[in-house]
């Protein structure tokens, strides 16, 4: 493994911020809205949270019986829920994160963004946090591409929109799914466990960091050596 490190790629959900929380209550919102016997308690959310994808995450939950309500509408209702709690201020980054984005900055490293969630979810963070988390040059969604973590799309799409070979990016990401997608495209991975995601199975992570305070570029750079 080189020593070269060119880019940081981050993560969004649990990684940037922990925000599965507004995102687990934007669901249980919109389903009492749409008249669904529906509650996605905090255990509950945590399984349901293996499948990537909120659209992909109700489907799967509804089950063989399908969805009595428009599946595209429903996400959508619950889209708006979430980015409005987001720009409410109700999210904040994690400890460190800010920190480390701006040495990366400050120290010439390229940043992008690889995640599940919606567009506008990430933009509403982004805004909400404002400069704290500037220099993100590129963000891949779940739109972006067809098949959402694990599949190694998202990563696959990043590298080749920045030019750059996997091996000179690190990713940092929360959870299992998270860390199969980076690791299926080549990449070096950091866990940072979240709320949603403590006490999974991190196996192919280069490190498990109990989150990113006190963890500067030198300290990324070291752990990839
Ligand atoms: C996490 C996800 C997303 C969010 C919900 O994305 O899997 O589905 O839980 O957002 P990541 P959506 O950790 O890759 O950032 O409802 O927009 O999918
Ligand atoms: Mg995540």
């Amino acid at each position: 493994m080189t020593g070269r490190l060119d880019a940081l790629i981050f993560d969004v959900d649990g990684t940037l911020a922990e925000t599965e929380e507004v995102h687990r209550q934007a669901f249980n919102q919109a389903f009492a809205e749409f008249g669904l016997p529906w509650v996605w308690d905090v255990p509950l959310y945590r399984r349901l949270l293996t499948v990537a994808g909120g659209r992909e995450r109700i489907r799967a939950f509804a089950g063989p019986q399908g969805l009595p309500v428009d599946l595209d509408i429903l996400h959508r209702r619950k889209a708006q829920i979430y980015t409005a709690r987001v720009a409410a201020g109700e999210v904040a980054l994690r400890p460190g994160v800010a920190a480390l984005l701006a040495e990366a900055r400050a120290g010439g490293l390229r940043l992008a963004i690889a995640t599940t969630t919606s567009r506008a979810n990430v933009v509403a963070l982004l805004d909400a946090v404002g400069g704290q988390a500037d220099g993100f040059e590129l963000l891949v969604c779940g739109e972006d591409v067809a098949a959402k973590k694990p599949d190694p799309a998202v990563y696959h799409q990043v590298l080749e929109r920045m030019g750059l070979p996997a091996a000179a990016c690190l990713a940092i990401e929360d959870s299992p799914n998270g860390i199969m997608a980076a690791r299926a495209a080549g990449l070096e991975v950091v866990a940072t466990p979240s709320l949603f995601t403590t006490g999974n199975d991190f196996t192919g992570a280069l490190a498990v960091l109990d989150g990113l305070a006190g963890v500067g570029v030198e300290n990324l750079r070291t752990l990839r050596r």
